[in-house]
């Protein structure tokens, strides 16, 4: 077979009426940016651009209050001068900055609105583990030319587009429309992104697990079963030995689970929970479990369905359940019981 392209594969899908020409245009020009991440990525301590942005006196801090990595902020810088001029923009928002970034007097706008996250996994910059871009394409509403913020606050559902791209062994894009999910493979030699799995489709079932058990004393008791349950294996309840892995990138250990199954967590626990979790739900949640819908995965809060939830703030964080559909519904269900029960405890 002749390999597909990225290109071919958007003419492909606005052939048969799954995006127009301006969503096309903007899926190319996300890919070529995250071709230049991967380039300073790859390059590393020879590129100059490991370790923190800003002096060693005043680091940087973006608007989660995190520091900023040199990369995170080359990779946002990269993201947002692609998409300033091609006229596919109403406006975009990255997880590095407070406030939607308008589209530069003079140049022309189109009707998306793009959210990202330029560089996910920041921790595992400079230990050279794979990090990720992450990224969601929203509609801007009719008649709004200036998007703010509340444009953005769209349910998951919405989502007209999300990716993720891998800067790991190979440089790996990860796409859907809400048809399917497919992954294409960067050809560094050739400069393109080849289709290298079209119609991924995550296993229902898995032995597979990925959550940061440092945090284990502080989640909810139905989290602490569920992964008491999995940790138990065959000498406990699910009759059955669990493996665990965990990269703490999440695009590494989202990609994970779109290539061979698993579930991944990040639970509430005591210590994150006045701020409703630790990953964003505009840059990291939806688009993930876009995607992972898109495989035949599930994507829940433990609660409820990720994408349904309204969103409330540009940077709102949520707990993401997400992987192999049964497992994911195992836990959901554990959390779904045990609020049932405290609730009839407090009836009586
Ligand atoms: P990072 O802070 O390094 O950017 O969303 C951010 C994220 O990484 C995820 O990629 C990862 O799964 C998670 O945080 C790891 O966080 P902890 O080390 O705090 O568990």
């Amino acid at each position: 077979m002749k390999p597909v392209s990225l290109i071919q594969f958007l003419i492909e899908e606005r052939r048969a009426g799954h995006i127009n020409a301006e969503l096309s245009l903007l899926i190319e020009v996300v890919a070529r940016a995250c071709k230049r991440i991967a380039v300073a990525t790859n390059k590393g301590a020879l590129g100059g651009v490991l370790g923190m942005a800003g002096s060693d006196d005043a680091l940087s801090m973006n608007i989660q209050g995190e520091a900023q990595k040199k990369l995170d902020v080359i990779s946002n810088e990269i993201l947002l001068e692609a998409n300033a001029w091609g006229g596919h923009l109403a406006a975009c928002a990255s997880e590095e900055m407070e406030d939607p970034q308008q589209i530069p007097d003079g140049y022309p706008k189109g009707q998306h609105l793009l959210l990202f996250d330029p560089l996910d996994g920041s921790s595992n910059i400079d230990v050279n583990i794979s990090v990720g871009t992450i990224f969601s394409v929203l509609r801007c509403p009719d008649d709004v030319t200036e998007p703010k913020a509340e444009h953005f606050l769209q349910p998951g559902t919405t989502q007209l587009a999300a990716g993720y791209v891998v800067y790991g062994p190979s440089t790996v894009l990860v796409l859907t429309f809400g048809h399917g999910t497919h992954e294409f493979t960067l050809d560094r030699e050739v400069g393109s992104f080849i289709l290298s799995r079209r119609g991924i489709r995550i296993p229902e079932e898995t032995a597979e697990f990925a959550i940061n058990m440092s945090n284990q004393r502080h989640w909810e008791a139905p989290m602490q079963r569920y992964v008491g349950e999995l940790l138990a294996g065959t000498t406990g309840p699910r009759g059955k030995d669990f493996n665990m892995r965990w990269v703490a990138s999440m695009v590494a250990d989202v990609h994970r689970i779109v290539t061979r199954g698993g579930v991944f967590f990040y639970p509430l626990d005591a210590k994150i929970k006045a701020k409703g979790g630790k990953l964003r739900l505009m840059y990291e949640a939806n688009p993930m479990a876009f995607i992972v819908e898109q495989a035949g995965g599930a994507a829940t809060t433990g609660r409820e369905r990720i994408m349904e939830l309204q969103p409330t703030g540009l940077h709102q964080r949520v707990p993401v359940f997400l992987g192999s559909k049964k497992e994911v519904e195992v836990a959901t269900h554990y959390h779904l019981q045990a609020d049932h029960l405290q609730a009839d405890g407090a009836r009586d």
